[in-house]
């Protein structure tokens, strides 16, 4: 008889962490984007406290590239940090038309998950392999979502598709196989509990932008 291949690690992750996933692409944030029906404030939100976030996103990155243990973990990780340049241009250049300025101070929450990207560095780079995992295929899997319910019109079209082409959902299963390589098929406790709060962390940053949270 034959048995069932043993989960991924990162889809074994994503299954335990299912109450919290269903979530995401349900969030009235994410669902209003597709609808196009988003307040143009609660973009302008998400707008300046991710652009915030992908700041920090790139020194946590290149200081997680500067922990891989081998050299196709440093090509994935450098392919991944490449991108990160091209996308801050996209929101510098979304937050001048729209006359945002960037330069603010985080909310809580954005700065409690900025602050938590690179605390998890602390503990090595499995450790921050699973926190960029989790950051990254929340997002894939969230957007894709939106991009399968926008209106063909959606004044976000650019975002949208920033993380739902194929070049970001490719580059996020490679994260994957890359984890399921350095952990040996097999998540520690500890990189569990990461891994989840990563993605608490994920729908707390949408609440927040969403409602608009200042400390
Ligand atoms: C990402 C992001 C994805 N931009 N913002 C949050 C809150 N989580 C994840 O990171 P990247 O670098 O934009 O792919």
């Amino acid at each position: 008889m034959s048995r069932a291949a043993p989960l991924r690690v990162g889809e074994s992750l994503v299954a335990d962490n299912a109450d919290l996933w269903r979530l995401l692409p349900a969030h009235p944030f994410l669902a209003a984007t597709g609808r196009g029906t988003l307040p143009a404030e609660a973009f302008d939100r998400w707008l300046v406290e991710d652009h915030h976030f992908v700041v920090v996103f790139r020194r946590f990155l290149a200081r997680l590239l500067a922990l891989a243990p081998d050299e196709p973990a440093r090509d994935l990780l450098a392919s991944g940090l490449a991108e990160l340049t091209p996308e801050l241009v996209l929101f510098r250049a979304a937050a001048a038309e729209r006359g945002l300025d960037l330069d603010t101070e985080p909310g809580p929450t954005g700065l409690g998950y900025a602050c938590y990207l690179l605390a998890s560095l602390e503990d090595g780079f499995r450790s921050g392999l699973v926190v960029l995992y989790g950051a990254e295929r929340a997002y894939a899997d969230a957007w894709t979502a939106v991009r399968e319910r926008a209106v063909a019109d959606s004044p976000y079209r650019s975002f949208i598709e920033n993380w739902s082409a194929p070049a970001f959902t490719d580059y996020v299963a490679e994260l994957g196989t890359l984890l399921h390589r350095v952990t040996d098929g097999r998540a520690a406790e500890p990189e569990r509990r990461a891994f989840r709060r990563t993605v608490r962390l994920e729908l707390r940053f949408w609440d927040a932008v969403y409602t608009g949270e200042t400390w």
